[in-house]
């Protein structure tokens, strides 16, 4: 985002968990802040070092310490990146549980740390219940074995959830133990036009039921966004001429197990949403080849990438009832109107997009000419006050980093908050891992 800028001088690459556990010993004797750093590609400031504290990469630990094609679990190093899981298990017949438009880069221990949801997150669940266990250095040096490949273990309290989410302020992830799932035999998606947004509610109810267990992702654009895209020079995978106002789209996405079967339900439930009386959807694409497949995926996953050419963005990443998607996005937008910041001088576009099935929405405000003071007070703690009286969490997936910890209070209670700080006194007393991130 050119938001946030490391003050680093020193940036170590351990290959061992042994060298991170002796790094950390060393820091700690001498109260040196560690910044345990994956893949970078976090959106809230968490991995870089803000008062010149030591950068520790897990770069270079990217091995695959086992496999098992049986019961689908897979161990390796912190420091793999997501993709390559992917492509490791490939050949196997099993896919990793997490996607997200980050893969090419983010490391398996990032997204543990960022407790990261992304596109699967509807299917498979969230990393709190696939990962069974995790190799954790602690902020003294200890080393935490808890690498456990057992799918049940009631054995008192279940610390590695602790680190789930941690964004390395506990202790820095150094080996993971995830459940993959089998990869689907038939994998479809398909890209809908809707009138109104009053239209996407009913739409996923529908989906849901006729679909059932068989899809896989349901993702939503509004029109802001939509058009963006194809101002960025993506091909319209609809016809323009039956979107005409469209005011919204979704992705869904199928996974099973036969592809006759699939197609034959999606094709059932396009006809069902167009010849309804009140028709939810205008039109739809679905996908015909691997490459439609992925170009409809562009449409959703691309978005972040199209953000940061069109400027400097401020990103919410909050949770609010589904209802509520559009009228955020409205009131975000009505505000900086009424402040006379909306327009090319100021902020050019205000969208929303993001995981309906999992109530996460991601409102983007896109600043034309870089961040500003003025349309950051215009913008906050406004925003923040908006989500917590729907009673909503200001951070759905991407963690609070640097950028949110003064508003952690909008979506956690006092005697939360006192009880995360004493959880972080017992682990790091001296407060030097990641310090100045999710709680100051
Ligand atoms: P980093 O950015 O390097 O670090 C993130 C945080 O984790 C930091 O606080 C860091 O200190 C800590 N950390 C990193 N590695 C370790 C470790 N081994 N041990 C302890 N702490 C560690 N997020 C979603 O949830 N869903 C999405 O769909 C999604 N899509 C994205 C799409 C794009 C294009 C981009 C750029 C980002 C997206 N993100 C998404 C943000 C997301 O949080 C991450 O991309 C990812 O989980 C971070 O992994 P990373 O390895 O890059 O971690
Ligand atoms: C996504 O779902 C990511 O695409 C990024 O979480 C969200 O760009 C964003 O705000
Ligand atoms: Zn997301």
């Amino acid at each position: 985002m050119g938001k946030y800028h490391g003050q680093a001088n020193t940036i170590l690459r351990p290959r061992t968990t042994e060298q991170v556990s002796e790094i950390v010993k060393y820091c700690a004797d001498r109260r040196i802040g560690v910044v345990p750093q994956g893949g970078n590609t976090g959106l809230v400031g968490g991995s870089i070092s803000l008062q010149k504290e030591v950068v520790l990469n897990l770069g270079a630990m990217s091995n695959v310490r086992s496999f098992d094609p049986v019961s689908g679990i897979l161990v390796a190093d912190a420091g793999c990146i997501l993709q390559s899981l992917s492509d490791y298990l490939s050949p196997h017949d099993h896919i990793m549980p997490l996607d997200l438009g980050a893969k090419g880069s983010c490391q398996i221990g990032g997204n543990i740390s960022t407790n990261a949801g992304g596109l699967r997150l509807l299917r498979y669940g969230s990393l709190h219940g696939s990962v069974l266990g995790l190799e954790v250095v602690l902020p003294d040096g200890t080393i935490l074995d808890q690498l456990s490949t057992l799918r049940k273990d009631n054995t008192g309290y279940d610390l590695k959830q602790l680190f789930i989410g941690a964004e390395g302020t506990l202790g820095i992830v150094t080996g993971v133990s995830i459940v993959t799932p089998p990869a689907p035999r038939a994998t479809n998606n398909v890209f809908l036009a809707l009138p109104h947004f009053d239209n996407v509610l009913p739409l996923y109810q529908a989906v849901k039921t006729q679909l059932g267990e068989i899809m896989s992702a349901f993702e939503y654009v509004d029109r802001t966004a939509y058009d963006m895209a194809l101002s960025h020079g993506l091909g319209s995978v609809l016809d323009a001429n039956e979107v005409g106002d469209a005011q919204c789209f979704v992705l869904v996405e199928t996974s099973g197990g036969n592809e006759d079967h699939d197609l034959e339900k999606l094709n059932t439930l396009l006809e069902s949403l167009m010849t309804a009386d009140e028709p939810l959807i205008y039109t739809g694409t679905l996908s015909q080849s691997p490459g439609q497949f992925e170009a409809l995926w562009a449409m959703r996953e691309r978005l972040t990438e199209f953000i940061q050419k069109e400027g400097k963005p401020y990103k919410y990443d909050v949770s609010v009832p589904l209802a509520n998607f559009q009228s955020v996005v409205d009131a975000v937008r009505e505000r900086m109107i009424a402040k006379g910041l909306y327009g090319d001088h100021a902020v050019s576009k205000v969208m929303g997009y993001g995981h309906v099935g999992d109530g996460n929405l991601h409102l983007n405000v896109v600043a034309k000419h870089g961040y500003s003071p003025e349309i950051e007070a215009a913008l906050e703690p406004f925003i923040y006050e908006l989500i917590a009286s729907q009673k909503g969490s200001v951070s759905a997936e991407h963690g609070i980093g640097s950028m949110k910890t003064h508003a952690l209070r909008y979506s956690k209670s006092d005697t939360s908050i006192e009880w995360m700080r004493k959880i972080k006194q017992v682990f790091d007393p001296h407060n030097i891992m990641n310090p100045g991130k999710v709680l100051i």
